[in-house]
């Protein structure tokens, strides 16, 4: 079957090598060798991207304007096919795209020092500072209430009246740790209500693997933009929290691996702060710290959510593995909160390092 969307980019399948790339949790991604040339090449889940015509629309859009006024960015935008389109559909009502590969780009799945989390903040911060006075109201929803923490916990509230008494009883602990950290959501509420923080174009995926590094480990740029879309700096920041901080990422499962690098911390407010800082609002400053606490909150509710309601989104590859990665999720969160007060000496002394 790839074979025919290979060819709807001209290209001939018997001259390429086809193989899993990736771990991505919903989409499907493959690396494609041959002719000397290579290609990344994606299958958007389309049960959960409804309508992944927006992500050709939002690209396009953020594309022109890039290259327009930054034409040295490196924007890694999807090759068309022959017929001219970014997106191709099989026979199964399955979407396509393929990507260059950036050559002498490489990338990694683990944070292992400072200057890598450094660097991917810095891109991640350049991109949405690049694209500061780009109207995010262009841009489509790709994923509707994606990060929206409110919805996230009905969905949770819903999961808990449905599940079966089993699932109940076995996640009862983490169900527990939802309702104990339900200030995260106050302070949420309240953020979204004040209109405390500006809407932004946001990326809302920054793991590590998606960031392009060279081979002296400098960012080059940031990949997999189905997800970018209007949103708030706390996804992007917050995610990064959640993903860098500790050296064992969401699928450990001896929790006791889990804990906070204070240093990857502080080099991610750096990154971050050393694109972004000069234009940050004094409110984006102030629940910077915060903004851990709400992803790493919003993705422990999400899987346990999952876990509820049976494994239906991020699917499981042993019984209990949503409610492991809840627990996980919810050990890394009661560390997050434990060091918030050094944190919020380390971002003073970051900012200080950058402005003085
Ligand atoms: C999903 O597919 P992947 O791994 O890029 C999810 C993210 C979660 C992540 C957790 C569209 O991302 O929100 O943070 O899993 N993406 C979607 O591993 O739900
Ligand atoms: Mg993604």
């Amino acid at each position: 079957m790839l074979e025919k969307i290979l060819q709807s980019f001209g290209m001939n399948a018997a001259d390429y090598q086809i193989q899993f790339f990736g771990s991505g949790l919903i989409n499907h991604t493959f690396k494609v060798s041959g002719r000397g040339e290579v290609y990344i090449l994606q299958q958007i889940n389309s049960d959960v991207f409804k309508s992944p015509e927006y992500i050709a629309n939002n690209l396009t859009l953020i594309q022109d304007y890039l290259n327009k006024l930054y034409p040295d960015y490196l924007f890694v935008g999807p090759i068309p096919s022959i017929s001219g389109d970014f997106l191709v559909e099989s026979d199964g009502g399955k979407f396509y795209r393929l990507f260059p590969f950036v050559k002498g780009s490489q990338t990694i799945n683990f944070i292992s020092n400072e200057k890598q989390a450094f660097e991917a903040a810095k891109q991640f911060g350049k991109f949405t500072y690049l694209l500061k006075d780009f109207d995010p109201t262009a841009l489509k929803y790709t994923l509707t209430d994606f990060h929206n923490l409110e919805l996230r916990f009905e969905q949770f509230e819903a999961a808990s009246r449905n599940a079966t008494s089993e699932r109940i009883a076995e996640a009862f602990e983490e169900i527990k740790e939802v309702y104990k950290h339900n200030n995260i959501l106050q302070t949420y509420r309240t953020i979204l209500a004040n209109k405390e923080v500006p809407v932004r174009v946001i990326h809302h995926d920054t793991k590590i693997s998606n960031v392009l590094f060279d081979e002296q480990q400098n960012g080059l740029c940031v990949i997999d933009l189905d997800t970018v879309m209007p949103g708030y700096f706390f996804s992007d920041v917050g995610d990064m929290m959640r993903t860098y901080l500790s050296p064992a990422n969401e699928e450990e499962t001896d929790f006791s691996k889990i804990h906070i690098r204070e240093a990857i911390f502080s080099a991610i407010c750096k990154g971050y702060l050393s694109e972004l800082g000069s234009i940050f609002t004094e409110k984006e400053k102030q629940y910077f710290v915060f903004s851990g606490e709400l992803m790493i909150y919003m993705q422990a509710v999400r899987f346990l959510t999952d876990y509820l309601n049976n494994d239906i989104y991020y699917g499981s590859k042993y019984p209990g593995h949503n409610l492991n990665r809840a627990k996980n999720q919810f050990k890394l969160l009661n560390e997050y909160v434990r060091s918030v007060g050094k944190f919020k000496k380390l971002i003073a002394q970051a900012e200080n390092e950058l402005y003085s």
